[in-house]
């Protein structure tokens, strides 16, 4: 299992702050000066508010310092805040958008992931671990009609928890893929159903959360980017009913309408299929 990997945290840290660091959305950004003084100042009160409130201690005060310095050593900015912070940006960010409801990112997506037209099947081992799942879905407009070219993006971790490109030994494309969409807008995608998941526990985001006393599950969940052109795109997760961690997301990141609801195949194939419907929302 990842725990018996002790650089596990450092290794997939380490790559999702290189990712990030390489992706457009340093180039993108514009921050004005006002927005940095009203919101940096106000974070700056609100943790010596905190401080205040608990008298905290030098003791206390020099636990923080050292834990920031590992957040940063570790590579875990990227986890740190798309855990603990993303949640609410989405949150903030997604509420005009009419169509299909969106969830965070996450630190672990890579794009340019290899184009498959549907039906698809994405990168697997031999003999790889987990119940086979035929994911089916559609593609409409938010007038009902059918989208033409469409893209679904899908990303996900293996049995054990890993996403590939960020654990050693992984094949480059595992579980990753870009399924383009028949003429009616529907796909369908073949791949394993997901475990639960916990996020890295041997770094600093693990550290503060042994120190808590929390727990460091995900519920079981697939990453998806849907986009066509002239239209919005939606990043989302979806989700499985039942799941225990459902209600307890350490991410924040589950929605009702995330949900994903298997059965057993009715067409003779092994496993389990599941539909999920797209509306997407013009440009
Ligand atoms: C994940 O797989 C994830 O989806 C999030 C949000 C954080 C850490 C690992
Ligand atoms: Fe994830």
């Amino acid at each position: 299992t990842r725990h018996e990997d002790e650089d596990a945290a450092v290794e997939a840290g380490t790559l999702a702050t290189q990712r990030f660091n390489e992706s457009g959305k340093l180039h993108s950004m514009e921050v004005s000066k006002e927005r940095v003084s009203a919101i940096a100042g106000e974070v700056i009160q609100a943790i010596n508010d905190v401080a205040v409130k608990h008298s905290v201690t030098y003791d206390e005060y020099n636990a923080l310092k050292a834990w920031l310095i590992k957040v940063g050593t570790d590579g875990e900015w990227p986890l740190f805040l798309d855990v603990w912070l993303e949640h609410t940006i989405e949150d903030i960010n997604s509420v005009e958008r009419p169509g299909a409801v969106g969830t965070i990112e996450g630190p672990y997506y890579v794009p340019n992931a290899p184009e498959m037209s549907t039906p698809a099947t994405l990168e697997m081992r031999e003999d790889e671990a987990g119940t086979p799942l035929k994911f089916t879905g559609s593609f409409k407009d938010t007038s009902g009609e059918p989208l033409k070219d469409a893209v679904i993006e899908i990303w996900h971790a293996d049995a054990l928890g890993f996403y590939s490109q960020y654990a050693p030994e992984l094949p480059k494309w595992l579980f990753r893929g870009v399924v383009l969409a028949d003429e009616d807008g529907n796909f369908e995608i073949n791949t394993m159903r997901p475990a639960p998941y916990m996020i890295p526990t041997d770094g600093a985001c693990g550290q503060l959360i042994e120190a808590a006393g929390w727990h460091a599950w995900r519920p079981a969940h697939i990453h998806i980017k849907v986009h066509a052109p002239g239209y919005q795109l939606v990043t989302q997760q979806l989700y499985f009913p039942g799941d225990p961690h459902n209600e307890d997301d350490i991410a924040s990141a589950v929605k009702p309408e995330l949900m994903l609801d298997p059965n057993p195949r009715t067409d003779g194939g092994e496993g389990e299929e599941a539909h999920y419907d797209y509306v997407l929302a013009r440009e």
